[in-house]
């Protein structure tokens, strides 16, 4: 850290006022947002903040992933590009914080350094990616960046084909263009994202600042339940082939494996659907998704060669038969040592208490980590809760993050 930049910091009411205006839209009347990736409130949160980079002087852009940056030329002509960023949407119902706070924190960086005309060794770029939170599939636009996007990645989105690229078409992409987005790796000098823990750890330690040290792998899958429609009147119950008696006994199977055999790892069956979907006809078809995450690969493939056996035992319990789709799988990755290091002195530099850490979320960073020196900051999550209404970080936890992320890119930036 060059002595000249210890007294800079974020502006913390003009970050107040765009992380306001921003949380206002897709608002619930509960509190939190409903921005689902390409729904309408994500595509006019988007908009927004591109009228936001442009105002505050950056060069904007779009890329055919459809990630959505503001790019400060303060290196440099041919300098590596610095990527700061997180992502705009959100689960269904999230919360605020979740993704937004990073957004508007890398804005914040950018027109910082931009006010105080600071000449850094690389450029900075300020990245909403597309669909983190996979509504339609996981990591989209950060793996397209990465140039890491597979074709079988979208094969299955969620929710359908057909739905996906309506979706994609509305938001002015289209399948072919998401492998268009592809930058050299050469081409980065790094990646830092700041976000809430979504987890209690640092609020009961009373610690400012997570440092990440890895994100788990997450894997998805819909298992299909195929029984018998039947009249849910006349069939005797001995006599059914109920495909919702299998979803139900997998389910729970489920959480006792995990306690069981996993303790230190999750697993989720966050969706059911009933075909035909009737009180008076016995379900033929049950749908249920199904993630799970561990932070090595060895540990995934266990627990998903136990899941699988799970369903079929469930399957055949009933007479049902058995249908196990992947959706899709993302790596476990570790964070970049000397960004790390990066991040813990500028939280000395700031005199902010520091803790490192795993993450149990995954985020757009595990996806650049493989092709650039990535970190993370994280943020108390008041009593771990996120991705409902309930998430909330207190705004002086994010005015530190704001400026630990202003310090770690200043000094990742000169390196
Ligand atoms: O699911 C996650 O961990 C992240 O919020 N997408
Ligand atoms: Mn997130
Ligand atoms: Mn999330």
């Amino acid at each position: 850290m060059t002595k000249s930049f210890v007294n800079l910091r974020i502006n913390a009411d003009r970050f107040r006022a765009r992380f306001d205006a921003l949380a206002s839209i897709g608002a619930r009347p509960e509190g939190g947002a409903h921005r689902p990736a390409f729904n309408q409130a994500h595509l006019e949160a988007r908009r927004w903040f591109l009228e936001t980079a442009r105002a505050a002087g950056l060069e904007t852009a779009v890329d055919g992933v459809g990630n959505h940056s503001g790019l400060l030329r303060c290196g440099p002509s041919g300098a590596l590009i610095l990527l700061l960023g997180s992502h705009l949407d959100t689960v269904p119902r999230g919360g605020r914080f979740d993704g937004a706070l990073g957004v508007m924190a890398a804005l914040e960086v950018l027109q910082t350094v931009k006010d105080h005309g600071l000449t850094l060794d690389t450029h900075l770029e300020a990245v909403d990616f597309t669909d983190e939170e996979g509504h339609y599939a996981n990591f989209v636009g950060s793996l397209g960046l990465a140039g890491r996007l597979q074709a079988a990645h979208i094969q299955s989105p969620r929710g359908g084909r057909e739905r996906f690229r309506e979706a994609l078409g509305q938001a002015g992409l289209s399948e072919e263009s998401l492998f268009t987005a592809g930058r050299d790796p050469a081409s980065l000098a790094g990646y830092l994202e700041l976000h809430i823990e979504q987890g209690g750890r640092l609020a009961e330690q009373k610690v400012n600042i997570g440092i990440v040290t890895g994100i788990v792998g997450i894997r998805s899958f819909k298992i299909c339940f195929l029984g018998r429609a039947d009249h849910a009147g006349t069939k005797p119950i001995a006599h059914r082939l109920d495909a919702a008696q299998g979803a139900s006994a997998f389910t729970l199977a489920v959480r006792e494996v995990m306690l069981a055999e996993f303790p230190r790892c999750v697993a989720t069956v966050g969706d059911m659907g009933f075909a035909p979907g009737a009180f008076n006809v016995v379900p033929e078809i049950v749908t249920v998704s199904l993630e799970f995450r561990a932070d090595e690969e060895a540990k995934l493939d266990r627990i998903e060669a136990r899941l699988r056996q799970q369903a079929l035992d469930a399957a055949e319990r009933f007479g049902l038969k058995l249908e196990i789709r992947h959706l899709d799988s993302t790596a476990p990755a570790p964070m970049d040592k000397g960004v790390q290091a990066a991040i813990a002195g500028a939280c000395e530099m700031l005199s902010l208490g520091y803790l490192p850490l795993p993450s149990g979320a995954g985020h757009d960073a595990q996806c650049l980590a493989p092709v650039c020196p990535t970190g993370m900051i994280f943020l108390p999550s008041i009593d771990g809760f996120s991705h409902s209404a309930r998430e909330f970080t207190r705004w002086e936890d994010c005015v530190h993050g704001a400026n630990a992320l202003l310090h770690t890119a200043l000094t990742l930036a000169q390196s």
